[in-house]
């Protein structure tokens, strides 16, 4: 037995405790571990049943999510002591009862159905989230909780990855009771009345799978497939559920052979990454769990158009009361009216109740006025983006607000060293750049001025996750890590449609790479006015001999603003936001092609993917080597959850290392070659591939150092 494991009795009752924090995910040693105390229990004849328990936190969260890479890469034996520990925990001679508490997760869940019964407290939750990581469940899951559930309730659990609670676990056969009150005493009652009963151990591999509609497996298959589209392991988790109809150990050995399938996929190591990237982020040199952070408990937002009032909602989300401040009455009540229609929405589709929706219509408190702005403990700017405009407020805010409050902007480009510098304290300033819809979207980028105070800092990153956002820092350049990238993102797509591809040709091939929208239905969806102002701020900064967009600027010309206008690049019927080819954009594009002297032709869809994305990957090697985001992996982080990248593809930069830098670095220069300056290979794309690194490398090193 290990230090990860520990043996102890209470009377006839030997109880197993995993220690392995902070999640007590199956390590290697903890097996092992298992595997040892089961031997002990089963020589004591004084011992006549076992609990298995996790200390700390949680039940067993998992096998251990970094031992994958390992396995993947084709390292041997490191999940022996796994392999070995599950069957060892179903053939023991004595009941074994898993206690959970917490979750019991992947393996974790695994665990406890190899044991022979499973008890758990009220608020515990279990579940199988391989999916999530591009794997199946790969101990046993796809075959034990049909047995135990029945095959559909297992198709759900294993393909959308979901976890359930107890109750809910408990009314589908997965738990045996839920303890009210101690865990383990509960657990150790149960124990002492599975022993009282006698009779064999039950084991979930030995029980028939309860009859179902034959065509129900086929509607979750549509409905997997069409909520995850592109992604293999969740219609893969169904092909092994359904083995389940077979012999036990035929649907085992079909269960392995798709786990390593799934495991040596490049969609399983570009989810792995993205797991880990999402806590890495968190990461900050220099800002600690020493670093103090502010309590905040009192909120304020000015501004409540289309951003403001998203912003609010995440606010009244959270349970912090939050004031918004508009302008005027009628700008006011129509933000508000606005926040009311989209929680109606929310209520109408069943996730949450009216009741709840007034609390939180409760929480958002409309004003005109700064009036009470001394009483908040962060105050965040969402008002039209100018600079001028934003200068002044926050000059106004400096004066109503308490010398300790954050005083936050969510502008999406601007300087925030330039706002911080209207106020008298500018160690308070930062940026909170929210992503449209602000009420849906995860993202939040945290800008860090060159005066931003660490607590402020600090602050920001534990309120992102306060309101259930993952907030990546970044530092301050034009549009930050997200709309600096998007710039030639959006420009190569343009380009793309001047040489010959067209408007919809461009997005579906983007939409087929896994996008959740293609780069002009975004434009669109953003508003060319948006784009355009932005670019106005700018323009005298753009080298003139750089090669321009032409199309967006006559679009917007013609006041088609995109979704709003009912036309941009795609035209869009009177209530309908389906996105119409339009032949008068077209024959523009054509037209403009022809003025400005440029060959047309036919483009691959492969072509447009790699012209898009390199340009993507090539900016943000110039963001890495800035010091604009801290690893590529903050960048991969900021593609996925602001920008739809493909989770199963890592984001821009993994998707890079992917694809191998060489290869990259070889065809922008080819691109350079061929379309000019813009694209000159960031000089660190350029050492990566001189030196046969890759961007996780640099990431490694940055690990290592900090
Ligand atoms: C599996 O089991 C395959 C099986 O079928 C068996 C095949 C043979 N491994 O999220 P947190 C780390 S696949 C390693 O911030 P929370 C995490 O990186 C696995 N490390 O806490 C972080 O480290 P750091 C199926 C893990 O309270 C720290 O623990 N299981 C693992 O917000 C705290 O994590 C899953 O997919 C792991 N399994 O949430 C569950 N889990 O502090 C994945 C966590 O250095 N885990 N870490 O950044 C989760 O969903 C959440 O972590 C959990 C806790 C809900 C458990």
């Amino acid at each position: 037995m290990s230090e990860l494991v520990t043996l102890t009795r209470d009377g006839d009752i030997g109880v197993i405790t995993v220690n392995n924090p902070p999640v007590n995910a199956l390590s290697p040693g903890v097996p092992e571990g298992i595997e040892a105390a089961l031997r002990e229990c089963c020589a004591d004849w004084s011992v006549k049943a076992i609990v298995l328990i996790g200390g700390g936190r949680t039940f067993i969260a998992g096998a251990d999510i970094k031992q994958f890479a390992k396995l993947a890469s084709g390292a041997k034996g490191i999940d022996a002591g796994m392999r070995s520990m599950f069957p060892s925990l179903e053939d023991c001679s004595k009941s074994v009862i898993a206690a959970i508490h917490g979750t019991a997760l992947g393996g974790g869940l695994e665990t406890a159905l190899c044991c022979h019964y499973r008890v758990a407290v009220a608020s515990a939750q279990v579940g199988q989230p391989e999916v999530k990581l591009g794997l199946i469940p790969g101990a046993g899951a796809t075959q034990r909780l049909p047995r135990l559930a029945g095959l559909i309730k297992a198709a759900e659990m294993c393909a959308i990855g979901d976890p359930v609670s107890a109750a809910e676990a408990e009314q589908a056969g997965i738990l045996d009771r839920v303890i009210e009150g101690d865990l383990l005493s509960g657990a150790i009652a149960f124990a002492r009345e599975i022993v009282a009963q006698g009779g064999p151990p039950r084991k979930a591999s030995d029980l028939s799978i309860p009859p179902c509609d034959p065509n129900a497996l086929a509607v979750i298959r549509a409905t997997v497939s069409k909520r995850t589209r592109g992604l293999m392991a969740p219609l893969k988790a169904i092909e092994a559920v359904e083995a389940a109809s077979f012999p036990f150990a035929v649907g085992m050995q079909k269960e392995a052979d798709i786990f390593k399938e799934c495991l040596l996929s490049d969609q399983s190591k570009a989810l792995i990454h993205v797991f880990f990237g999402e806590r890495a982020v968190n990461k900050i040199p220099g800002i600690g769990k020493e670093t103090l952070t502010l309590p905040i408990r009192q909120a304020a937002v000015v501004g409540a158009g289309t951003m403001g009032g998203g912003i609010a909602m995440n606010y009244a989300n959270a349970g912090i009361p939050v004031f918004l401040k508009e302008a005027t009455q009628e700008a006011l009540d129509h933000g508000l009216a606005i926040i009311r229609k989209n929680y109606a929405a929310t209520v109408q589709k069943g996730r949450m109740t009216a009741v709840q929706m007034e609390q939180r219509m409760g929480l958002i408190q409309p004003t005109l006025t700064y009036d009470r702005f001394a009483e908040a403990d962060i105050v965040v700017e969402a008002i039209f983006e100018g600079m001028e405009l934003k200068k002044q407020v926050f000059a106004e805010l400096d004066k109503v607000t308490r010398p300790d409050a954050i005083l936050a902007s969510n502008t999406s480009t601007l300087d925030i060293d330039v706002i911080a510098a209207a106020t008298s304290r500018p160690q308070q300033v930062i940026g909170h750049h929210f992503f449209s819809p602000a009420n849906v979207m995860r993202l939040l980028e945290i800008v860090r001025g060159k005066e931003s105070s660490p607590t402020v800092i600090a602050t920001s990153m534990a309120l992102a996750k306060t309101l259930n956002k993952v907030g990546v820092l970044v530092g301050n350049c034009f549009g930050f890590v997200g709309n600096r990238m998007f710039e030639p993102y959006l420009r190569e797509s343009q380009f793309l449609v001047e040489e010959g591809a067209r408007v919809e040709e461009v997005d579906a091939a983007m939409v087929e790479f896994g996008m959740a929208l293609g780069p002009l239905a975004v434009a669109d969806l953003a508003g060319l006015d948006v784009g355009w102002r932005i670019k106005n701020g700018i323009r005298h900064l753009i080298p003139q001999e750089l090669r321009q967009p032409l199309i967006a600027d006559r679009l917007y010309e013609l006041g088609r603003y995109g979704q709003k206008t009912k036309a941009g690049w795609y035209r869009y019927p009177e209530g309908s936001r389906v996105a119409m080819p339009d032949p008068e954009v077209q024959q523009l594009v054509e037209e403009s092609a022809r003025n400005a002297g440029i060959e047309r032709r036919v483009i691959s869809s492969e072509e447009i993917v790699e012209r898009i994305v390199y340009a993507l990957i090539n900016e943000g090697a110039k963001i890495l080597s800035e010091g604009i985001a801290l690893r590529a992996v903050d960048i991969d982080i900021i593609y996925i959850y602001g920008y739809g990248f493909p989770a199963y593809r890592g984001g821009p930069m993994w998707h890079a290392d992917t694809v191998g830098i060489k290869k990259v670095h070889e065809r922008i220069c080819e691109f350079e070659r061929q379309h000019g300056t813009q694209w000159s290979p960031a000089p660190l794309l350029t050492s990566l591939a001189e030196s046969g690194k890759n961007f996780s490398d640099l990431d490694t090193e940055h690990a290592a150092a900090s």
